[in-house]
């Protein structure tokens, strides 16, 4: 997968150079290419932003520069990438939009600063590139780089290949499945026992069938405590009588 970043500060993503998609780079299954927006201006001060039309607090980002860099990064390929432009009010960034991005060829993000980019921007290119706001939870960032950071790593654990063990893709909290709409439980490695807490016994007793239960018991738990909204939309008719007791 190609991903294409255009930000005014490219050295905010120097984490795609370590740990999983540091190497997933290295073995030519994902090929980031950073741009400084400030590229594509003209003026002595490499200006990217305005004031606003209509007043108010802060500066919007002037539509030239995104034009000329994404037009340029773009350019004329038979078949485009598709453009994610991460901002609060966008749509939710879900593990389903992950496994979307992660079915493309090729994504262009443009992360903003200030208030935004000039929305005739987002006009210019909607239909174009398939444009996607996206909002990757409800705070407010100083700008785009972070959620791209996120966007990244989400998307680039899906590729074929990047995580060693695919188990750990489908038992994912958020992953379709036999445990859909449930956050995972605990988990727990040796020693059995670690100042004075134990390993619960039945994940050392080797009944595989039991030990599903218990799993999905816990999941349930889980997912009450700590997403009651989640639970409450579990589909009864996947629940069994012994998850109704949980
Ligand atoms: Cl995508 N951008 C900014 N600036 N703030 C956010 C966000 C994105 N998602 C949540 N908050």
């Amino acid at each position: 997968m190609r991903v294409d970043i255009i930000s005014i500060f490219p050295e905010y993503f120097a984490p795609l150079d370590v740990s999983l998609i540091g190497k997933a780079r290295q073995r030519g299954l994902l090929d980031v290419r950073l741009h400084q927006l400030r590229d594509w201006t003209h003026d002595v001060h490499r200006t990217v932003d305005d004031t606003p039309y209509g007043g108010g607090p802060g500066m919007v980002m002037k539509p030239e520069p995104w034009s000329e860099a994404i037009d340029a990064v773009a350019g004329s390929a038979p078949e485009p990438p598709r453009l994610v432009v991460p901002t609060p009010s966008g749509r939710p960034f879900t593990q389903e939009v992950a496994l979307a991005y992660a079915a493309e060829p090729w994504l262009l993000f443009a992360p903003a600063r200030y208030e935004g980019i000039d929305s005739r921007v987002m006009a210019e290119y909607g239909d174009r590139l398939r444009l996607d706001e996206v909002s990757i939870g409800d705070y407010v960032l100083a700008g785009g780089e972070a959620a791209v950071l996120v966007m990244v790593e989400a998307v680039a654990r899906l590729l074929p290949g990047v995580l060693g063990n695919a188990g750990s893709v489908t038992d994912d909290s958020f992953a379709p499945g036999a445990m859909a709409g449930l956050l995972e439980g605990p988990v727990y490695t040796k020693p059995p026992v670690w100042r004075g807490h134990e390993v619960p016994p039945i994940l050392l007793s080797g009944n595989h069938g039991a030990i599903a239960r218990w799993r999905r018991d816990q999941a349930l738990r889980r997912t009450v405590a700590n997403r009651p909204e989640l639970a409450a939309r579990l589909d009864p008719g996947t629940l069994d009588k012994r998850d109704r007791q949980v």
